[in-house]
């Protein structure tokens, strides 16, 4: 069983969403955090970094990452065809959309949502949130112009679309978004129409 370590609205969503999507055995531990911000001593032992997700693999060992995460459990479970193959047609636009939604999309809303961690100039903070929200519009922008008209990325759903959902829903404002973009709202709702990931989601509002 894969045990992930979750905070509710947060990152995790997306790996929740794919484990519940493939079928797999898991289990969701929601984490809360102490009144002065930090987590529990007993998650730090996992995850050094105190960041979710952080998934337990079936066989104990700890993963942090979420594109790798979703990487390797679309390749734990090809039936559940959420991914491309290794080898097979797509699956390098798979690896270069999946790297780029967390290298890029989800680097811009930690430094929309964290500002203060990237910089030590407590005047700055404000500086940094509003590129970031630029920065992250040129890269939604980017994403919307290779999804053209969709819902899907590769033509089908995957991993990526899956990601990409709960990243859109993460924008400071996702109704502009959508209506700037409406290849991502009908991307967003194809997603989210899937009944194992709309699941995931409603768990995740609670
Ligand atoms: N690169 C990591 C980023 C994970 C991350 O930063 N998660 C945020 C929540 S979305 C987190 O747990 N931050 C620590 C905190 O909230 O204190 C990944 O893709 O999994």
């Amino acid at each position: 069983m894969y045990t992930l370590y979750a905070r509710n609205g947060a990152g995790s969503l997306a790996v929740e969403a794919l484990l519940a999507a493939c079928g797999a055995d898991y289990k969701v531990i929601v984490l809360n955090r102490k009144p002065d911000g930090s987590f529990e001593d007993f998650f730090l032992a996992i995850n050094p970094k105190a960041e979710v997700p952080t998934l337990v693999l079936p066989d104990g060992s700890v993963m942090t990452e979420s594109a790798a995460m979703m990487i390797h459990i679309c390749e734990q479970h090809p039936a559940a065809g959420l991914a491309p193959a290794p080898g097979a047609p797509g699956r390098a636009q798979f690896l270069r959309w999946q790297v780029y939604l967390a290298a890029a999309l989800y680097g811009s809303d930690l430094r929309l949502f964290y500002p203060h961690r990237y910089t030590t100039d407590a005047a700055g903070a404000e500086g940094v949130k509003a590129r970031a929200a630029e920065t992250m519009m040129h890269e939604f922008a980017i994403y919307a112009d290779a999804l053209g008209e969709g819902p899907f990325m590769l033509g089908r759903l995957s991993a990526v679309d899956i990601y990409a959902a709960m990243l859109c829903s993460w924008a400071p404002d996702v109704g502009e978004l959508f209506a700037t973009y409406p290849n991502l709202k009908r991307m967003y709702d194809a997603v989210v129409a899937h009944e194992a990931v709309q699941k995931a989601w409603v768990r995740n509002e609670t």
